[in-house]
C-alpha cells in the first residue's frame, strides 16, 4: 500500500513511537522559528534548559509582531531575542525584514524537512512540501536543543483539486472554500495534503496562502507536493539546491477526501466573528466598507502585492475607506519599490506600514466604532483589530483592493480582463538584514542583554494529591487564545513579563476575572467546544498558571493550546458526558481526589461538585508521556527530571 506524503515525511523523521494513527509519536525537528510575542518566553525557556547551541539544522528568530515601540519594552525584548541568537546558534531577522512565515519561505524553507514554529501559522511551510507545525514555545526550546516533538499521529484528508482558478478568484477563496465545508473545528487530529491537476496550476506562494490558513482548520498542518513549480520558485530564490521533489504515492489510502474543482469557485468572505462562516460576495451583497488592509503572514508575497498594484493603478481609493497596505517582506517592499508597484500604491492613497504583523495583531489601524474592515488576514475573532465592534471580513488581496476603491464589498471578477501574473525569475537577494550567530568557540563573548521588562516565566508545582478549588469562570464554545490573553498594541509589550500580562487574563470575556483568581488562589475554569483555538500563544497558559489555575474542564480543545496547558502543568479535562456542563456554575466547588493515582489507574477522573452535590467523570486525554509531564508540574520540570 503506497504512503501520502505526511506519512513519508513524518516516518522519515520518526524517533519515537509507531506510526499509528491516534497513538502519539515524536519526530526529529530539523528546523524552528520563533517570533518575537512568543519567542522571548521560548529563548528563557531554552536557557533554562542550559543547551549551550541549538542542534537543529536552522533556527531562525524573526521580529515581526511587536514592531510598535511605543515603550521601551518592545526594544528590550528585540535586544534580548538578538543577543540570544548570537550566541546559542539562531539566526536573527531584525525588525524591518518581515513576517516571519513569509521570510521564512523565501528563504530557509527546504522541501521534505520538519519545521516548528512558536506561531500558529507555521504551515505556511508546507506551501513548499514541508511537515511545519505550529507549537509552543516550550516544545520549540526543546526541539532547539535537539529533543523531538511529539504529536498525535495524524489522519491525512486528501483535498483533490482539479480545474483552474477562473480571473480573479484567488488562492484564498482556495482555503475559505475549506474552512467553509469543513469548519474551524474539522481539521483536528489531521493533516491536510492537496493533491491532483489543480495542484499544478497554483504557485507556492498561492499554495502557502492556503496552507498558511489551515491553520483555522484546527489542523495539525496542510501539505502540497514539491515539483517543478517548487523547483522554479527556489531557484529565483537563489535556493535551486534546496529542491527535491516529492508526492504522496499514487495508491496512498487517505482517511477522507474532499473535492473542490478550482473552476467552480467564485470570490468569498469570511464573515464575523468567525473564518469559518464563509459566503460569496453575492450573498453579501454591496455592503459600505470604511477600512481595507492588506498584508499578513496569508497574503503578502510580492505575486498579490503585484495583483493590488495593478487593480490599483491610476485609481483613488473612496474617500470613505481607508486602505492600508503591508507588503510582508523586505525583498517583496523592495522589489515593489524598484519596478514601481510601490508608487502606485501611494499614488492611489494607500497607507503603506513597515513589512510586519501590524493590523493583523491589533498592532494599529484598528477599525473605526462597529466599522467594517476588509482584511486580506487569516483570522477575524471578535475584538482582535483592537476595536471591540468592529466588523471583520477576511477576503482575498484581489476583493480587497477593488472594494477599496468602490467603497463596498465589490466582487473582482468585474474588473475586466486580467493580465497573466508570473513570479520573477529571481527574486531580489539580500540577506544583510539576517544576522548569522557567533561560532561557537565565540560565544561566550557574548552578553545577554536583558532589559527590565524580562520576568522569569511562572513556576509550576508538581501535580497537587488533592485538587479543591472552586470555578473561577465559566465560557461558552470556541473560545479563542484571543479572549483567554488578548494581544494588541497595549498588551503584546508584556509578553516577556507573566505577572503583567495577567492582568488582562479573559478580560474580554470578564473584566473581574484577573482580581477573582488572584483573591481565590487557586480556582479550575469551565469551557464548551474547541477551547483555546487560534493562536500558538503559551501566555493562554502561562497567564492562568500565574493566576493559580489548576485545570480547565471543558467539552473539547484545540490541539495546541491543550500541548501548551500540559507543558504548564495544567491538567486539561474534558466532560465524559458533555450534559454535566450546563450543571456547574461559576463559584461551584470542585473536587478531584487522588489525581495521580486516578491519573495512573486510567484516562478516567471523578470530580466531584461539591456545591450542587454530584459526582461526575472527566476526560483526561494526553499520552503517557504527558501524564508524566502532568505529575512533574510541566514540561521544563520533566525535562529537568529526566536529563
Ligand atoms: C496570531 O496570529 O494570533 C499570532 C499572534 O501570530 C499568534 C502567536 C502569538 O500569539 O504570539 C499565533 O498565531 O500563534
Ligand atoms: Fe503575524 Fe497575523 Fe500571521 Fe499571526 S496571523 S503571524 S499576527 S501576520
Amino acid at each position: 500500500m503506497g504512503l501520502t506524503l505526511t506519512e513519508k515525511i513524518l516516518s522519515a523523521h520518526l524517533v519515537d513511537g509507531e506510526m499509528v494513527k491516534g497513538q502519539e509519536i515524536g519526530i526529529r525537528i530539523d528546523q524552528t522559528l520563533t517570533q518575537d510575542a512568543t519567542g522571548t518566553m521560548a529563548y528563557l525557556e531554552f536557557e533554562a534548559m542550559g543547551v549551550p547551541r541549538v542542534k537543529t539544522e536552522r533556527s531562525v528568530a524573526y521580529i515581526d509582531h511587536n514592531t510598535l515601540q511605543n515603550g521601551f519594552e518592545n526594544a528590550d525584548d528585540h535586544r534580548f531575542i538578538g543577543s540570544v541568537c548570537k550566541k546559542h546558534g539562531i539566526y536573527f531577522s531584525r525588525p524591518g525584514n518581515g513576517i516571519c512565515h513569509q521570510v521564512h519561505l523565501e528563504r530557509f524553507g527546504v522541501p521534505g524537512k520538519t519545521l516548528i514554529g512558536s506561531d500558529s501559522h507555521t504551515p505556511t511551510g508546507g506551501g513548499l512540501g514541508m511537515i511545519a507545525i505550529g507549537a509552543g514555545g516550550m516544545d520549540v526550546a526543546v526541539a532547539m536543543g535537539g529533543g523531538a516533538y511529539y504529536i498525535t499521529c495524524p489522519q491525512v484528508v486528501k483535498v483533490e483539486l482539479t480545474g483552474k482558478l477562473q480571473p480573479w478568484v484567488a488562492a484564498k477563496d482556495v482555503i475559505l472554500e475549506v474552512l467553509r465545508r469543513l469548519s474551524v473545528k474539522g481539521g483536528v487530529g489531521k493533516v491536510i495534503e492537496y493533491v491532483g491537476e489543480g495542484v499544478k496550476t497554483l504557485s507556492v506562494p498561492e499554495r502557502a496562502t492556503i496552507t498558511n490558513m489551515g491553520a483555522e482548520l484546527g489542523a495539525t498542518t496542510s501539505i502540497f507536493p514539491s515539483d517543478e513549480i517548487t523547483r522554479q520558485f527556489l531557484k529565483a530564490q537563489g535556493r535551486e539546491q534546496d529542491y527535491t521533489p516529492l508526492a504522496a504515492d499514487a495508491d496512498a489510502q487517505y482517511d477522507a477526501v474532499v473535492e473542490i474543482n478550482l473552476s467552480e469557485l467564485v470570490p468569498m468572505a469570511a464573515c464575523p466573528h468567525s473564518p469559518d462562516n464563509v459566503k460569496t460576495v453575492e450573498e453579501i451583497g454591496p455592503m459600505k466598507i470604511d477600512q481595507v488592509c492588506i498584508g499578513s503572514c496569508t497574503n503578502s508575497s510580492l505575486m498579490d502585492m503585484m495583483k493590488v498594484a495593478h487593480i490599483l493603478k491610476g485609481k483613488t481609493v473612496h474617500p470613505d475607506v481607508s486602505l492600508s497596505i503591508a507588503p510582508g517582506s523586505k525583498q517583496v517592499l523592495n522589489m515593489l519599490a524598484k519596478n514601481g508597484a510601490l508608487s502606485v500604491m501611494i499614488d492611489a492613497g494607500a497607507r503603506i506600514l513597515e513589512s510586519a504583523c501590524g493590523p493583523c495583531i491589533g498592532m494599529g489601524q484598528s477599525p473605526n466604532s462597529g466599522g467594517i474592515s476588509l482584511r486580506t488576514f487569516n483570522r477575524n475573532f471578535e475584538g482582535r483589530s483592537g476595536t471591540k465592534d468592529g466588523q471583520v471580513y477576511l477576503v482575498s488581496p484581489e476583493l480587497a483592493a477593488a472594494s477599496a476603491l468602490a467603497g463596498v464589498l465589490t466582487d473582482p471578477r468585474t474588473l475586466g480582463d486580467m493580465p497573466e501574473f508570473k513570479l520573477p525569475e529571481v527574486f531580489d537577494i539580500n540577506d544583510n538584514m539576517i544576522v548569522p550567530p557567533v561560532n561557537e568557540q565565540d560565544m561566550d563573548s557574548v552578553e545577554i542583554l536583558r532589559g527590565p521588562n524580562i520576568k522569569p516565566f511562572p513556576v509550576s508545582e508538581p501535580l497537587a494529591e488533592t485538587i479543591d478549588a472552586p470555578c473561577s469562570l465559566k465560557v461558552g464554545d470556541n473560545i479563542t487564545t484571543d479572549h483567554i490573553m488578548p494581544a494588541g498594541a497595549k498588551i503584546l509589550p508584556l509578553r516577556s513579563n507573566i505577572p503583567e500580562i495577567s492582568k488582562h487574563c479573559f478580560a474580554v470575556c470578564d473584566e473581574e476575572f484577573y482580581k477573582r483568581a488572584l483573591e481565590l488562589g487557586k480556582s479550575i475554569i469551565v469551557g464548551g467546544a474547541n477551547y483555546g483555538q487560534g493562536s500558538s500563544r503559551e501566555h493562554a497558559a502561562l497567564a492562568p498558571l500565574y493566576l493559580g489555575v489548576k485545570a480547565v474542564l471543558v467539552k473539547s480543545f484545540a490541539r495546541i493550546h491543550m500541548a501548551n496547558l500540559v507543558n504548564a502543568g495544567i491538567l486539561p479535562l474534558m466532560f465524559e458526558n458533555e450534559a454535566d456542563y450546563d450543571k456547574i456554575d461559576q463559584g461551584d466547588e470542585l473536587k478531584i481526589e487522588h489525581v495521580a493515582e486516578q491519573l495512573r489507574a486510567g484516562d478516567t477522573i471523578e470530580v466531584q461538585n461539591a456545591t450542587k452535590g454530584f459526582t461526575f467523570k472527566a476526560k483526561v486525554s494526553v499520552s503517557a508521556r504527558q501524564k508524566e509531564m502532568l505529575y512533574a508540574g510541566g514540561l521544563l520540570n520533566y525535562t529537568k527530571q529526566n536529563s
